[in-house]
């Protein structure tokens, strides 16, 4: 969303008290909207998932709960987050895996591949941070429309595939004036309405080749139905939607898909204006972190405070927690190995609490020293919210 810095200006006038009261309520609002949720099942495609873990939305719609982000950086399957626009396909397409088709357009050469032809030609593996674009939504005013994900529609994941540069080599080059990759989802589309209202079909700069891959493993097993296998595409930096699950077409294109998802879709603009084209497609990610420890009560004495931070497009450089809702802020220290540009970290800071009330708030700033605003201005979808002031929480300490 880097296109879009307009939107960073507004909005700074919330006072600081204000904000602490909204969280609070904000706060009960959230644990007794968490508790009526676990009362649903998790869907038959997803009924591995650890119940405990997990906050089921819908079907469709599935969110990792704030305190299950461990501390050692990688997202298990079990606990990572699901986001489907239209129902995931059947399991008879990771039957036989290697048997899946893709087509590949917009080289010299183009052609249909197997995942198994596929295979052959390169495989390099990279950990990245799967987002949704509406991941924050809940910490919104305006009631922008669509799932309200807290801080649980992300994870840190291990993907293994072949690159998308060498499969563009393998087939002679990217053709002439091609600007964009598109990458079209392999689903049934329901009868009777025009398939670019419905078709999940992505396009991102062609830049984005540069890191991209097509992946059929995911933290070290086959890419799981729910999580686009048997083929998907990945492209490190760039928001959940572009990572197209049960990838059926790979093309690189002179425009960008005439899909509704693409053109009205996913796109950043005021509160009560419509989705077009001239607006902000929501791309590259920015840079975000939350604790996920403590969140409400913890005991007096020595605490450690963690959380996770990334950069988006950027590696992460340095996250500050305040454990006084903003007014001053200390260095946390970031846990275990850096796993990379497009990965996330875990962070700890070790504080010392007496009794009472805190807000606590973490701030991370990535390599080219753009840092989390305080506030973020609202837009109609509720997308890409990073400001750190809204993802605090409020912990008692007794
Ligand atoms: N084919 C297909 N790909 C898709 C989607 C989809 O509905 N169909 N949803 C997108 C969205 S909006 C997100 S946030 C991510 C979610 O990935 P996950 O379900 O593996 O967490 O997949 C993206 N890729
Ligand atoms: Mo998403």
């Amino acid at each position: 969303m880097t296109s879009a810095p307009h939107l960073h200006r507004r909005h700074f006038i919330i006072a600081a008290g204000t904000a602490g009261v909204l969280a609070t309520s904000r706060d009960g609002g959230l644990v007794s909207a968490v508790q009526a949720k676990e009362a649903k099942a998790l869907p038959p495609y997803v009924a591995w998932k650890d119940p405990q873990a997990v906050i089921v939305h819908s079907t469709n719609t599935i969110e990792t709960k704030r305190d299950a982000f461990g501390t050692t950086g990688m997202t298990p399957d079990e606990e990572l987050y699901v986001r489907n626009n239209l129902p995931a396909p059947s399991e008879k397409i990771v039957k036989d895996r290697d048997a899946w088709q893709l087509s590949i357009e917009g080289v010299r050469q183009p052609r249909t591949m197997t995942l198994g032809e596929l295979k052959k030609l390169g495989i390099e593996s990279i950990i990245a941070v799967l987002q949704c674009s509406g991941n924050g939504r809940a910490f919104f005013d305006h009631k922008a429309s669509g799932t309200q994900w807290s801080v649980g529609a992300a994870g840190n994941v291990f993907w293994s595939g072949v690159p998308l540069r060498t499969v563009a080599e393998a087939l002679g080059g990217v053709a002439d004036g091609r600007m964009f990759i598109t990458g079209t989802g392999g689903e049934t589309l329901p009868d009777g309405i025009d398939p670019k209202k419905v078709i999940v079909e992505r396009s991102v700069p062609v830049e984005a080749m540069e890191h991209g891959l097509l992946a059929w493993e995911m933290n070290g097993r086959p890419v799981p139905l729910a999580h686009g296998g048997p083929l998907r595409l990945v492209l490190p930096g760039y928001y959940g939607v572009n990572n197209v699950k049960y990838l059926k077409r790979l093309a690189f294109t002179k425009t960008e898909s005439e899909a509704s998802i693409q053109q009205t879709g996913y796109r950043v603009r005021p509160v009560g204006v419509k989705g077009a084209p001239s607006q902000p497609s929501m791309w590259e990610m920015d840079v975000k972190s939350w604790v996920t420890h403590p969140l409400k009560e913890t005991d007096k004495g020595p605490v450690q405070i963690y959380g996770v931070a990334f950069g988006g497009n950027q590696s992460v450089a340095h996250v500050d927690v305040s454990t006084d809702g903003g007014k001053t802020w200390k260095r946390a220290q970031f846990l275990g190995p850096d796993l990379g540009r497009f990965a996330w970290r875990p962070f700890v800071l070790a504080a010392d609490l007496k009794p009472g009330t805190y807000t606590v708030a973490s701030r991370a700033t990535d390599a080219k020293g753009s840092t989390q605003p305080e506030q973020f201005e609202p837009n109609e979808r509720g997308y890409g919210h990073n400001g750190w002031r809204a993802h605090a929480v409020d912990v008692t300490v007794t």
